[in-house]
């Protein structure tokens, strides 16, 4: 057995208990799949991670890829590989591709998602590396006639792909990327540049890479002005190949020039990418429309539900490693007998403290996955939508909404969590290399940079998804928190669980309104506007990103507790009355000890000034 540690029961909870995603099944688009086949391929999933996929976990981090300088090719362990065949091969990855592209019928996100916590969880590396054919289907849906054989051709013969953004002087403000294409007479463009951080950059895993790559085109008209705008997006293969056929031709002229050095995650090979340095690195602009910057986000978006999904994976599995570790470590006396020195010795699941952060991680990662396969029924209800030649607009901006939170928040608490409580529940046991949970807080750490960090998933919160919003998605989203209060969802034995996410919503509304005030403050045009006043939104939005996390988490907890409540007054199971009463404690945990922080952060933005930016950098 590996490191992972799956919880299968909470995800069948979340989808058929709560989320009623059996009620999609067996019709409409939904056909061709029932219960008993979902539940089969779960279980299927749940299988292949707790064994094949997590079988290379430690090893593939102590001998990670490596790095070939004169060759610029990247070798990836043996034992990794056998992982990744096993993804590879069990054709998961047709569950998120077009039917026209040799897909599965569709099946709702929530599913997907749900199986991708079990695979993230027990080898994250291997789904990236696995991603071509996700990628393959934005360039089926935004390519060109010719281009839909590229993505065809990538599926056919298993290709890589990745997403190259950053430049060394180009991260958060991708904006700034100089990397340039030039037209050439015959339609393809030469791209010119180098590109750092680029994962799954280069390996041996399969016969060519396909990078989607953000650059600046030169001598267009209307195209590669200042900033994201000006990007555009192009294919750019590893080898070149015969566009029938895909029979690989010519080395194309992008190499990997670096393999960095990480702190976790070690097997996803993450490489600085040269482009046209002595050879043409040739390029197609994707769906010969200058548009690179809203089609990168179709990647990005998904990317970011993966990232989070990934990281609230980990707390999970961090947790059940800590909880059984916990039940069997023997150390000191019952608090009550704390002065008998005769007292028996206690297993450690008897301290208080231990308690305390066993039910912390326990609400979190129950919490967060609850937030991650909830933000997944948005994306069912716009798919839904979708087939049937419609839109969605609601339900596509909930989930927009959504996305920082289970991208921020979720890689936030998740990597937070890991250390400072399901490591430390190993004691020192938890720093060595014998227990997954010291390679758990490093691999989980990069979740709070790439795709995004949190700073940027704070601010796309406020200002994109709120602001630009005007508001309209997280009015429906409060209104339906609102709407579990007033209809005392749970019951009597809930209400002060209802109080306190009661409070905290509104503590959270207020924040909101002192951001916008301060927002108001700042125009120029404003009376006594000064446009200064932005630090102190600035100063506040990761702060808003996180609490409104916490109350998205205690409301979706606090539901569940309601099912699990009603459930309790059957006739149970000894597994399933112990499984029901662990989410009613979760929920009352999360509501008493979690929620009433929320009010801290309100004052907080509420006295927020510009002291802090006021003050000289000498001073720091
Ligand atoms: C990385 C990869 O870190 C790490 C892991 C790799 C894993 C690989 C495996 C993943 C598999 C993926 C497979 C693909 C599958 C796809 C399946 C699909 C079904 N939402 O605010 P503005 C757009 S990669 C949507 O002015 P600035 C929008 O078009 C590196 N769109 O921004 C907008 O125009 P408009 C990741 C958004 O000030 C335009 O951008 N790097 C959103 O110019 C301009 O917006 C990062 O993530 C959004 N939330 O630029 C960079 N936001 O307004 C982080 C913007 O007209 N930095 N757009 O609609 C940022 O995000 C910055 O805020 C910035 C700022 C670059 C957007
Ligand atoms: P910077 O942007 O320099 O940020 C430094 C600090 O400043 C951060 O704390 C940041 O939050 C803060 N900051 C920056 N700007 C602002 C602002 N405007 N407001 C507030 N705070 C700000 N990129 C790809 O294109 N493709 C990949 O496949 C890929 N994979 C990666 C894999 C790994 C292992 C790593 C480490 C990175 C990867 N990246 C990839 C790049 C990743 O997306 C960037 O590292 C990330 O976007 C941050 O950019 P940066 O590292 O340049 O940090």
């Amino acid at each position: 057995m590996g490191h992972y540690k799956s919880n299968l029961r909470d995800i069948e909870f979340n989808l058929f208990e709560v989320l009623g995603r059996d009620e999609l099944l067996e019709r409409g688009q939904y056909k061709d799949f029932d219960l008993d086949t979902v539940r089969s391929i779960l279980a299927e999933v749940d299988r292949m991670s707790r064994n094949e996929l997590a079988e290379p976990y430690a090893e593939a981090d102590r001998h990670p890829p490596e790095y070939d300088p004169v060759q610029r090719s990247v070798t990836v362990p043996e034992a990794f590989k056998k992982s990744y065949k096993a993804l590879v091969d069990s054709e998961i990855w047709r569950f998120a591709i077009p039917e026209g592209l040799d897909g599965t019928p569709p099946l709702p996100r929530s599913i997907y998602w749900a199986a991708a916590e079990m695979i993230t969880g027990s080898n994250a590396a291997a789904w990236m590396y696995a991603s071509g054919p996700a990628f393959a289907s934005v360039i089926w849906s935004n390519g060109t006639q010719a281009q839909k054989r590229i993505a065809e051709l990538m599926i056919e013969r298993q290709w890589a792909a990745t997403m190259v953004l950053t430049e060394p002087d180009a991260g958060s403000d991708v904006g700034a990327g100089r990397t340039k294409a030039h037209p050439q007479d015959d339609g393809t463009w030469h791209l010119e540049g180098v590109k750092r951080f680029i994962t799954a950059g280069e390996h041996d895993l399969t016969e060519n890479i396909v990078h989607l790559v953000l650059a600046r085109p030169v001598g267009v008209e209307s195209a590669g002005g200042p900033g994201t705008k000006g990007l555009s997006l192009f294919i750019v293969p590893k080898y070149r190949f015969d566009l029938q056929s895909g029979e690989l031709g010519e080395r194309n002229g992008v190499y990997a020039t670096n393999l960095e050095h990480k702190m976790g995650l070690k097997v996803s090979s993450t490489c600085e990418l040269t482009f046209g340095d002595g050879e043409p690195a040739v390029g197609y602009l994707l769906g010969e429309v200058h548009d690179g910057i809203a089609q990168m986000f179709q990647v990005i978006e998904y990317a970011r539900m993966m990232v989070g999904t990934k990281a609230i994976a980990t707390l999970s599995t961090g947790y059940l490693n800590a909880l059984e570790y916990a039940k069997e470590r023997v150390q000191g006396a019952d608090l009550t007998r704390a002065t008998d020195r005769t007292a028996p010795r206690v297993t450690i699941t008897h301290h208080p403290d231990v308690r305390r952060s066993l039910m912390t991680q326990k609400a979190y990662a129950e919490g967060m996955r609850a937030l991650v396969l909830y933000t997944a029924t948005m994306q069912d209800r716009a798919m839904d939508a979708e087939a049937r030649g419609d839109t969605d607009e609601l339900a596509e901006r909930v989930n927009d909404l959504l996305l920082p939170i289970v991208k921020g928040y979720g890689s936030e608490r998740s990597w937070v969590l890991l250390g400072s409580e399901s490591l430390q529940t190993l004691g020192g046991s938890g720093f060595l290399q014998d227990f997954p949970l010291e390679q758990y807080v490093r691999d989980a750490k990069i979740d709070t940079l790439y795709e995004g960090t949190t700073a940027i998933q704070g601010q796309d919160f406020f200002f994109r998804k709120i602001v630009k919003d005007q508001g309209q998605a997280i009015g429906w989203l409060a209104q339906q928190i609102q709407e579990t209060l007033a209809n005392e969802v749970g019951g009597d034995s809930l209400a002060a669980e209802r109080q306190h996410l009661a409070t905290a919503l509104e503590d959270v509304q207020s924040m909101l309104g002192t951001m916008f005030g301060y927002l108001m403050s700042a125009d120029p045009n404003a009376d006594g506007g000064d446009p200064r006043n932005v630090y102190k939104v600035g100063q506040n939005t990761t702060r808003l990103l996180l609490a409104a996390g916490d109350i998205v988490v205690g409301w979706l907890l606090l539901r569940q507790a309601a099912v699990a409540s009603e459930k309790l007054a059957g006739d149970l199971k000894p597994a399933d009355k112990a499984f029901y009463e662990g989410k009613v404690a979760a929920a009352r945990f999360f509501a008493g000890q979690v929620l009433p922080r929320v009010a801290a952060e309100r004052s907080i933005a509420e006295s927020t000034d510009n002291t802090l930016m006021d003050l000289d950098e000498a001073a720091f």
